[in-house]
């Protein structure tokens, strides 16, 4: 394989699938449709695609840069002061926005068509091209592009962590900004996708949904300046369960999510402009899971909260020789990183006080497959509680786990007491991802070097979030559709077909639940399936057709299905509340990239 030194062989295609240019025409070829509509940039460098070969980074002192002690608010803007710039139903094209469907069920989540204070949080963001970015202090200054917020001093925020809640509709105005005339890897136009909020179809980032004030995807109207996305912050399940004096939220609370992300998701350019930099967090919170470790209310969970909530993101990259970052948008296959970023710097140090901590673990992609251990100094694994995966909370915690294991997109929130440890000590992240590589590679440095600030009130309770699980009736009664994720030709389908954003592969009827069997018949290449909108249950899973046991981590609900070489699962889907176009599709953002994904619609 090539440069894949920290690839496990189950995770890659043998060198015999290294791309060649064969393939790369076929993939042209087979796409021709989609470069039609696709942005300029992709047309113009496919055109002079030639086989590159990737480099390997150059070495980089660890431990030089200190990660933020707390993670900050996002300052919301407002957007209310202008009765013209306030968000509305109907895009507001005349006053920039690209032209988009109307926002759905607007009108049950406020009162007036004209939004009132304290009805939404508010915020803005741009999408901007950083030419000043650290990776590392051993590598120059390169070009970034982030989405930028507004911090609570007014500086700018790059890649802001929301703090969200379930019953207060959140309204995010995007503006791109990014340079028309980018060469490079990535395009300029973009779609925002958030991971795996229960949003309408049209604010959910659809990959054809993309936009600049120059261009639009297939699937939207007309070129504007921003676009303005409606996450209204209620459960699945909203009208079974609908809003009323005693479910204040609507839906279903089993339904939460509370470790979300968001991301570029533009057709054939989610690899290159997440790997650009394109992403960030979306925490959610509730009564239960209530971003408050002293909450009095008894239903509230008293999990470690702010300051002591912390998400981290784990990317793979590649630097060339200059240190400068490396991305072959054209290659099919990809090569995994042999840098790991976590919040978008290598190798930095995270300095904690002795007292417990929850850390939101993200594989933001694009490619590599994690096994992540907390390890001390002399390499032992330390224990943990590992309480979420995927963003759910699972109905009870698991203790004493050592590892985390993360295909792209997923997340596994853990809960370190490092009050166990004396001061001073460090501790380390390590990716363990074959039996061979142990002791692993150090991506994250722990430092416990801060004096205890206060009590640490926060608990862990034995019971976390109650699950809906399907009954034997509805698993009976739904009906079964399979999806096979198979390479053709050079390139990555699903049941046989490159992404069609313009043509749906499946009309579900709004409210329906179904069984989705995803199966992954090639031996030797992992598939991180991501099904947007709906969590599901894995029924069954199986390697090469032998039921197997269901790891205990995946027997909450998920929206990420890794299936490993010759693997298939079983997974219960309920559709519920928005209608329109969804996708499906290999999280690995190479695959995903290169036909990989299928879109599905709900219809009333
Ligand atoms: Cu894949």
């Amino acid at each position: 394989m090539k440069n894949g030194k920290h690839e496990p062989n189950q995770h890659t295609p043998p060198d015999s699938d290294s791309p060649s240019s064969e393939s790369r025409r076929s993939f042209f070829k087979a796409t021709s449709a989609a470069i039609l509509t696709a942005p300029a940039i992709l047309t113009s460098r496919k055109t002079k695609a030639q086989a590159v070969t990737p480099p390997t980074s150059p070495p980089t002192t660890p431990w030089l840069e200190d990660l933020p002690q707390a993670i900050e608010p996002l300052q919301q803007t407002d957007l209310l002061a202008d009765p013209e710039r306030t968000p509305q139903v109907a895009a507001n094209t005349i006053r920039g926005e690209c032209g988009r469907n109307d926002h759905q069920r607007w009108d049950e989540f406020f009162a007036s068509p004209q939004l009132q204070a304290n009805e939404a949080d508010l915020y803005e963001l741009r999408a901007k091209a950083n030419n000043n970015y650290i990776f590392h202090p051993d590598y120059g200054p390169q070009l970034a592009w982030n989405y930028v917020g507004i911090a609570g001093n007014g500086a700018p925020y790059f890649n802001p962590v929301f703090h969200a809640r379930y019953g207060q509709p959140v309204i995010v105005r995007l503006y791109n900004e990014l340079p028309s005339n980018h060469t490079g890897f990535g395009t300029p136009e973009i779609s925002m996708h958030l991971h795996n909020l229960h949003a309408p179809s049209e604010s959910d980032g659809f990959p054809g949904d993309y936009f600049s004030k120059f261009k639009v995807g297939p699937t939207m109207l007309s070129p504007g300046d921003f676009k303005d996305y409606f996450y209204p912050n209620i459960y699945a399940g909203f009208d079974e369960f609908p809003k009323g004096p005693d479910n204040p939220v609507g839906g279903d609370m089993r339904e939460a999510l509370g470790t979300l992300w968001y991301h570029d998701h533009t057709l054939d350019f989610t690899a290159a402009n997440a790997a650009r930099g394109m992403a960030g967090f979306y925490l959610l919170y509730d009564e239960l899971d209530s971003g408050d470790e002293n909450d009095p209310n008894p239903a509230a969970l008293r999990l470690p909260s702010h300051p002591y909530d912390y998400p981290l993101a784990f990317q793979d990259k590649l630097f060339d020789a200059n240190g400068a970052q490396f991305f072959d948008q054209l290659d099919p296959i990809g090569t995994s990183g042999d840098k790991i970023t976590v919040n978008g710097k290598i190798e930095p140090v995270l300095h904690v006080e002795p007292r417990k901590y929850r850390l939101r673990l993200l594989n933001a992609g694009p490619r590599q497959f994690y096994e992540f251990y907390l390890v001390n100094s002399a390499d032992v694994a330390q224990p943990f509680t590992y309480i979420a995966n995927d963003g759910n909370l699972l109905p009870a915690p698991l203790l004493n786990r050592t590892r985390v294991l993360l295909d792209v997109a997923e997340r596994g929130d853990i809960i370190v007491d490092f009050a166990k440890f004396a001061f001073g000590t460090d501790l380390y992240f390590v990716n363990r991802i074959t039996p061979t590589s142990d002791p692993g590679i150090r991506v994250l440095k722990i430092m416990i070097d801060i004096p205890l600030s206060g009590p640490d009130n926060s608990q862990v309770p034995a019971v976390l979030r109650p699950i809906r699980r399907p009954s034997a009736e509805e698993i009976a009664a739904a009906p079964v559709r399979r999806w096979d994720f198979v390479r053709r030709n050079g390139l990555w389908t699903v049941n046989n077909k490159l992404v069609n954003v313009n043509s749906a592969s499946a009309h579900i009827a709004k409210g329906n639940f179904e069984i989705w069997e995803l199966n992954n018949p090639s031996a030797g290449v992992r598939h991180p399936i991501h099904i947007h909108f709906e969590e599901g249950h894995i029924l069954q899973r199986f390697n090469s057709g032998i039921p197997v046991a269901v790891p205990v981590h995946e027997r909450g609900r998920k929206d990420v299905f890794s299936l490993g070489g010759n693997q298939s699962a079983r997974i219960f889907m309920r559709f519920r509340d928005f209608s329109g176009k969804y996708v499906m599709h290999c999280h690995n953002m190479i695959h995903e990239d290169h036909g990989m994904m299928v879109r599905w619609d709900i219809v009333d």
